[in-house]
Formats: structure tokens, sequence, C-alpha cells
């Protein structure tokens, strides 16, 4: 029987973890926190100096891409959108390689069977029933890994979202949907992309279990995510997983959002923050000191500092790659000569 939890879930307001988390458990995913933070405040100013392309904006976004990604292991599959473009920072992929993906250069296009991470999606939601298939392929094959994908409010209303949900349902295959609401898709409200009550309700009419957290709150992501996840390789089929949020800043660097959004409400979100919300957390519990928060922030900087130097030192790419996989036969205006 499908059934959606109605409160939002929420475990910083308290004063203890999740059972079974270690110490170096919360202290590594602060670590991936600040590793993402720093990578997208890094990306905004390589933007502005020239340096990447058009960029998506994940500030604040961190809770639910780090709390939802920590409960899978190596084998398990990740489809990303454009929002999480540096997911794969949590599995050490360089970020030299993520840059690229965002300077156009061909270095960026990582083989998605190297990291168990697919390409990263910019289509609105045609990813969910690439995760879907793919968890139900490792089901044919008798392997127990999970897929996960992640997409906004607003690919709630595509029909390749209701189509990859469905069909993992169906197949009762081991996936993971993460939906980031963060209230706007551009500048499309929430309230205006849905008469549902919450989006987590839509679960109910694929018969799955459908969870609504904090997107704010790492921990009760990670929480809502750890229970997906083993019901998901215990054979108990997909879990739609509703993150709720606020999105601060603009939906990306072509985007003002001075123009439709509320800004008060913009500062009183952003007084909010997820990173700074799980520090204060991780001081209270005597795990976390300003010390150790400050080395976590100066590593972090080193290795965008590296990233950004070993992305433009590459060598430009050909020009001809364009077509390369473009044509059998280029047409003659496209031939040299
Ligand atoms: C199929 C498709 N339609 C339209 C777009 C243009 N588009 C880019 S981002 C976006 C908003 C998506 O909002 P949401 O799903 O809430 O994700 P968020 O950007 O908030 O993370 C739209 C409509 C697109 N990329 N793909
Ligand atoms: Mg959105």
């Amino acid at each position: 029987m499908a059934e959606v939890a109605p409160e939002l879930r929420r475990v910083l307001d308290g004063d203890a973890p999740p059972t079974g988390l270690s110490e170096s458990d919360l202290l590594e995913l602060h670590r991936r926190m600040v590793l993402l933070r720093t990578y997208d405040e890094r990306s905004v100013v390589y933007h502005r100096q020239g340096r990447i392309g058009t960029y998506a904006i994940f500030w604040n976004h961190e809770a639910i891409q780090v709390g939802a990604t920590y409960p899978l292991g190596d084998d398990d599959w990740i489809f990303p959108s454009y929002r999480e473009s540096a997911i794969g920072l949590v599995r050490g992929m360089p970020a030299e390689t993520i840059l690229q993906w965002w300077r156009g250069h061909p270095s960026g296009w990582w083989s998605p069977a190297d990291w168990n991470i697919a390409s990263i999606c910019v289509p609105i939601a045609t990813h969910v029933p690439h995760a879907a298939g793919l968890a139900w392929g490792k089901q044919l094959r008798g392997e127990d890994a999970v897929a996960m994908a992640f997409f906004g409010d607003g690919a709630t209303s595509e029909g390749a979202f209701h189509e990859g949900v469905n069909f993992a349902a169906v197949m009762n295959a081991p996936a993971v949907f993460v939906c980031n609401n963060n209230g706007w898709a551009i500048s499309t409200p929430v309230e205006a992309q849905t008469r549902a009550e919450t989006l987590a309700d839509k679960a109910v009419g694929y018969g799955i279990p459908g969870i609504r957290v904090d997107g704010l709150d790492v921990l009760a992501v990670y929480e809502a995510a750890r229970e997906a996840v083993e019901r998901a390789r215990a054979g108990g089929g997909p879990t739609l997983i509703e993150a709720v949020h606020y999105r601060v800043a603009p939906h990306a660097t072509a985007d003002d959002p001075s123009a439709y959004i509320d800004l008060a409400r913009v500062e009183e979100e952003r007084a909010r923050e997820c990173l700074g919300r799980y520090e204060a957390f991780l001081m209270r519990l005597g795990i976390l000191t300003s010390e150790h928060a400050a080395s976590v922030r100066s590593d972090a900087e080193a290795v965008l500092r590296a990233g950004i130097a070993a992305a433009e030192a590459e060598a430009p790419p050909d020009a001809s790659l364009l077509f390369q996989h473009a044509y059998v036969d280029p047409p003659p205006n496209m031939r040299n000569g």
C-alpha cells in the first residue's frame, strides 16, 4: 500500500544524528558539503571572469545532493540534472572534469560507466526513464545496484517523469527518485506547477512510498534516502523523496530573479542556509571545531584552484569534433576545401 508521510522530516533541530552514523561519517558529510559549496561559489566567479560558460547555480542544494548520495555504494548509479552537475565530486571525480563540461570541452564528457554517474541531463526529466530502465536492467541481471535520479519540482509536470516513475513502480525496479523542490522552475512557482498539495503525494498514484524532508537538513535527507535505498535493494521497489526548500540563488548565471522573486523571502531563506545549519549542529555536539571547518574549506579551495588550472592548461578541442557523430557523409558545405 502506497503511503506518503505528511510531515516534513527534520533531524538537525534535535540533538542526535541518525543511528549508524559515526563521527567520521558526520565529518565526511560536512567535507562533501563544503566541497560542493566551494565548487559552486568558485564557479560563479569563474563564469564572471569568462572562464566557464553559463552555469546552473546550486548554492543551498548541497544538503540534498550530499545527504541523498551518502547511502549509495560505488556500484549504485546516479542520474544528475544540470542542478547536480558537480555530484561526481562526492565520488572523487576531478573538479577539472566538471569544469570542462561547463567550458564546453570534450574532456568534460566523462564515460558514465567509469563513475556509475550518467551524463548531466539538461532536458527536463528525460533521465527519469533512463534511471528506471537502468534499475530494471540491474534487477534482471541479478545485480543489487540501485539507481538514484535527481530532478526538480518543474520536472514533475513532464511526461518523462510520469513514464519513468510509473515504469519503475510497475517493474518494482530498485530506483530512488529525488525531487529537489526548490519552489521554482526558472520563473514558474511550484503553485503554478501542480494542484497537488505536495509533490510527494504523486507517489500514491504510482503505488509507491513518498517521503517529504526538509531539503536544508542533510541528515533528514540522508535518513530518508537510506530507507529508500535499503528498500530498493531488498526488492521493495522505488521511492519518491521530495526535498523541500526555496531557491535563493538565480536559476542560472543568465537569470535575474529580481524580476519575479520575493527578495525579502530570499534573504530570510539565505539566513537558514544548509551548510551553516549543519556546522552549527556539529559544533553543538562537539564534533566540529572552527579550526577543522577552516581547514576543510581551505582544502576545498585548493581543489578548485588546481581544477581550474588543469582545465585551462588543456589544449582547446578540435572544432571538427562538433560534426564527428553528426554525419556519415557531411554535406558539401561542411566539407573542407
Ligand atoms: C524538456 C525541457 N523543457 C524546457 C527546458 C527549459 N528549462 C530549463 S531549466 C527549466 C526549469 C526546471 O525547473 P525544475 O524542474 O524545478 O528544476 P530546477 O531548475 O529548479 O532545479 C526549464 C523549463 C528544458 N531544459 N527541457
Ligand atoms: Mg525547481
